[in-house]
């Protein structure tokens, strides 16, 4: 089995509870349940976690050193602004993609910048929810 760490960041605890027509109506925990049945199809111990908070997110990537196979990273808002999650992202040498359920390039300008895109193998970004499940496909392919 290849280990494989699905990060999300802040927010993202509530999809499903707002703003459904720019998110979708599932939840996160619905995420995650296909997440783990589609990984178990591609052969991945899935690992799904999600905080509010920079640095948790920035520790656990460096905990992924050396114990995981390949990262999904749903940075949400950290997308736009975190160097330091960047930072952490260049210290693994797996395959990463970095996955959005809206398309951020086609909504506010703030949004069109990504710090995570320079580090990304891959982006999967404006297919909803189910985005998650193309970005694992991607990943079975690296
Ligand atoms: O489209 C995405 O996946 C985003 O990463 C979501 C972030 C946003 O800041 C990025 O620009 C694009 C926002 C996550 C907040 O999710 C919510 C879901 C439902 C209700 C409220 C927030």
């Amino acid at each position: 089995m290849k280990r494989v760490l699905i990060l999300n960041g802040p927010n993202l605890n509530m999809l499903g509870l707002r703003e459904p027509d720019i998110y979708g109506e599932h939840t996160l925990d619905d995420v995650k349940g296909w997440c783990i049945e589609r990984g178990q199809q591609l052969g991945f111990d899935i690992d799904f976690r999600q905080s509010n908070h920079e640095g948790e997110l920035v520790t656990w990537i460096q905990e992924a050193r050396g114990t995981i196979d390949g990262l999904l990273i749903n940075a949400a808002a950290y997308t736009h602004t975190s160097v330091a999650i960047h930072d952490a992202l260049k210290l693994l040498d797996i395959p990463i993609i970095e996955v959005h359920i809206s398309d951020p390039k086609k909504r506010e300008e703030f949004r069109h910048i990504s710090y995570i895109e320079p580090v990304a193998s891959e982006v999967v970004a404006g297919e909803g929810p189910k985005g998650y499940l193309l970005a694992l496909e991607k990943l079975g392919e690296l």
